[in-house]
């Protein structure tokens, strides 16, 4: 943390070429915590001045000191990075919770996520490695990997800190300076990842971070001639910006989007492993997650069945305060909170039926964005529910006849981002698996997101370009190709 405006409200700043500075014309944003809807914090409200600067402070490092290091020299920051966030694990994960509401047991998981995306990231940077390609025989052809230049990431508030990991952390290791734009609704541990990097020795510039709206620094950021690749995670209607901002400066872009994913159980699924994995990947985080598992498709001779043992669960969960390890905290402020009550207020008003809902904790404070989770079967699969992407803990059940169906259903929405498949027959996981059009299948389990190790992005309405694992970091560089006459 920067410094203190009060004993309670701490003011934050941006991190600009290595120096704290507040946004240039002074402007602030409150930052409420969700929990209980009180000021905890502000955040600078980044202009198209405070871009401009980063965007040069990068270019800068990117043509100076930080193009100056070897891979394996910008590897070692990366580790000693990843050691630095480990040892601030507690601090991290704290603020996590208070700025977005997570139950505290998940904020420590993404700081765990964190740290391990930088030494994953640190370890493969001087990995990466281009190749020779067999020509004329008087000819030498290489091919480098080489950085983008100067890359552009906008950051969504659902996992900040695993977002920052994935995309930054790749960027770094491919030899990128970089300029960060956080979610106005959680920067914090974002700004907090900044003052990280200083202290274990990153080049002044090689890290930016701009906090402030996305409709002013946000698109700045995007439309800046002076960056060279941008990584996007949010909505697809901002995406949809994004992408058009891209190609006014013909720069390429990585869209991540969210989904609608499918989990897909079959009668001969091992129902006793499916079930708790079934309800936590929609309670986890409250819903807000790209990858959530929001829709089940269930075989019709075990609807019933399933959907009583899911509505059971449904009916203990209660969301309440994130310090007291919840089954879910709040929603991460008022606008989501009321967005996932529209989408249940609709429904009931289409007379969709409530299988089970939960609660919200009894001790919840009165100015948390809390929504009790809700569980409807059986629901048709071409109503509202069944399509768009809620991001609260609702979850819809439909039930379908044969193998054919379940592929036609779980491939039926606009969104491609994820699926599960829960069935005991090896060949079917196979060949189910396999007909799924996402980024990540997972077959008696199901990862939301998976490792760090493993490739994630869409299809369709969820985006296109992948993160994470080693097919991230080639995102991030792009390749030269030498050709030598010898003669
Ligand atoms: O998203 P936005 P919001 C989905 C989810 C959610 C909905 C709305 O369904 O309910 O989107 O959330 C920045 N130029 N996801 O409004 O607007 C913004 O400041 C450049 C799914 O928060 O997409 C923030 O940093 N940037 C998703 C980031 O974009 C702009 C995670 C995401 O905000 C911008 C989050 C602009 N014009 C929401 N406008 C997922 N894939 O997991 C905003 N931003």
């Amino acid at each position: 943390m920067n410094d203190q405006a009060s004993s309670t409200v701490t003011l934050h700043k941006n991190l600009i070429g290595g120096r704290d500075v507040p946004a240039s014309d002074g402007a602030v944003l409150d930052v409420l915590s969700p929990a209980d809807g009180q000021l905890f914090a502000r955040i600078p409200s980044g202009t198209a001045e405070d871009i401009d600067a980063a965007v040069k402070a990068a270019r800068a490092a990117f043509e100076g000191a930080w193009s100056k290091l070897t891979a394996t020299e910008r590897g070692r920051l990366l580790i000693k990075l990843a050691a630095a966030v480990e040892a601030d694990a507690d601090h991290l994960a704290a603020l996590e919770s208070r700025d977005n509401g997570k139950p505290l047991r998940q904020s420590r998981a993404d700081v765990t996520a964190l740290a391990r995306y930088f030494e994953y990231y640190g370890t493969a940077a001087d990995k990466l490695h281009g190749e020779v390609i067999p020509y004329l025989n008087t000819h030498f052809i290489g091919v480098e990997r080489v950085p983008h230049g100067v890359t552009g990431h906008i950051i969504p508030w659902n996992y900040p800190m695993q977002i920052f990991g994935r995309s930054v952390g790749a960027a770094l290791a491919g030899g990128n300076a970089t300029v960060v734009k956080p979610a106005e609704d959680a920067s914090l541990t974002i700004l907090r990842i900044g003052a990280l990097a200083r202290e274990v020795g990153f080049p002044d510039g090689a890290l930016n971070i701009v906090t402030g709206l996305g409709r002013t620094a946000g698109a700045a950021l995007t439309a800046h001639p002076g960056i060279d690749f941008i990584s996007f995670t949010g909505s697809p209607e901002t995406g949809t910006m994004v992408q058009t901002a891209a190609a006014k400066n013909h720069v390429g872009v990585t869209l991540e989007l969210g989904g609608k994913s499918a989990q897909v159980v079959f009668d001969d699924a091992d129902l006793e492993r499916a079930l708790p994995s079934l309800v936590n990947a929609i309670i986890q985080n409250g819903g807000q997650t790209c990858s959530a598992g929001s829709r089940l498709l269930i075989q019709r001779g075990i609807f019933k069945d399933v959907v009583d043992a899911v509505a059971e669960r449904f009916r203990t969960l209660r969301a309440g305060h994130p310090e007291r390890e919840p089954d879910l905290g709040p929603m991460v402020n008022q606008a989501q909170q009321r967005r996932v009550e529209k989408y249940l207020e609709r429904a009931k008003n289409e007379g969709l039926t409530v299988a089970a809902a939960g609660g919200i904790a009894s001790d919840a404070p009165s100015g948390g964005y809390y929504v009790a989770p809700t569980f409807f079967a059986p629901v048709a699969h071409e109503s509202v529910l069944s399509q768009e992407e809620v991001f609260g803990p609702v979850l819809v059940a439909t039930p379908f006849d044969d193998e054919a169906e379940a592929i036609r259903l779980a491939n039926g929405t606009a969104y491609g981002l994820a699926a599960g498949v829960w069935t005991r027959d090896a060949m079917r996981s196979t060949r189910v698996g396999r007909a799924m059009r996402v980024g990540q299948v997972f077959v008696n389990c199901y990862g939301a997101g998976g490792g760090v190790e493993l490739p994630f992005g869409g299809f369709g309405r969820s985006g296109h370009g992948r993160e994470k694992g080693f097919e991230g970091l080639v995102e991030f560089t792009t390749t030269r190709t030498l050709v030598i006459a010898h003669g």
